[in-house]
């Protein structure tokens, strides 16, 4: 009894969200535009290039095609020293133990993540060796709440989509599981995540033995 396991990076592994929130509030404000923790939410799971579109329209400012990758490159250098120190201690809650469990029964992991910089933040965390599979942003073409990157992470692993399981921080990579016909769970609030099959705030809030009930569930 089999299932893939896919892992969204960012809210789920990791709590870099505080970081891209900085690095995107400094971009805005050398733009003149005010950038508010709500809107950070909305970029939760969006890729860099839609999350810098989406600042632009929320600030109602136009820039050159040339300026637009000069901000690119200068927000990731900030977060790229921001996540400097990242380390083990730096896991979620609860992940690192599931991950050792899933390992422990044998099912096969990936991770399905919009960032760029997933596979250098892995290894920060001592991790990496754990993911069979590993499909990020420079992997796909199309960014969540488009399926592409889970459907990739199932399938290089060998699975159907309805015998994939993901976990996803965000509404776009929870749409996007969903779309794919993959069990969704959310790790979050509720009533953001409330499209996902089921909601935990943290891993350590799941059920004793969730693992198995999961390996019985079906979309
Ligand atoms: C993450 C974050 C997003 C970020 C995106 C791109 O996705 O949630 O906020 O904009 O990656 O990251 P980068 O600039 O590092 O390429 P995920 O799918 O891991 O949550
Ligand atoms: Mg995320």
């Amino acid at each position: 009894n089999k299932k893939a396991f896919i892992f969204d990076l960012d809210g789920v592994i990791v709590d870099t969200a505080k970081f891209h929130f900085i690095a995107w509030q400094r971009l805005a404000a050398s733009l003149g535009i005010n950038f508010t923790h709500e809107e950070n939410e909305q970029l939760k799971g969006v890729s860099r290039v839609n999350s810098l579109k989406k600042i632009l329209e929320w600030g109602n400012k136009t820039i050159t095609a040339e300026v637009f990758q000069e901000k690119m490159d200068q927000k990731n250098e900030e977060y790229l020293d921001l996540i400097k120190t990242l380390d083990t201690s730096d896991i979620m809650p609860g992940v690192h133990n599931f991950l050792l469990e899933l390992k422990d029964k044998n099912q096969p992991i990936a991770l399905g993540s919009a960032s760029k910089n997933a596979r250098p933040i892995l290894e920060k965390l001592g991790i990496k060796n754990l993911f069979d599979v590993i499909v990020d942003g420079t992997n796909v073409t199309k960014a969540k709440p488009d399926p592409e990157v889970f459907l990739s992470a199932c399938s290089q692993l060998g699975y159907h989509a309805h015998d994939s399981i993901v976990f996803e921080d965000s509404v776009a990579g929870v749409q996007a599981a969903n779309t794919a016909g993959m069990i969704s769970i959310g790790l979050g609030e509720k009533d953001i995540l409330h499209e996902a099959d089921e909601v935990f705030n943290h891993f350590t809030d799941m059920p004793e033995d969730y693992i198995n009930t999961l390996l019985n569930k079906n979309k």
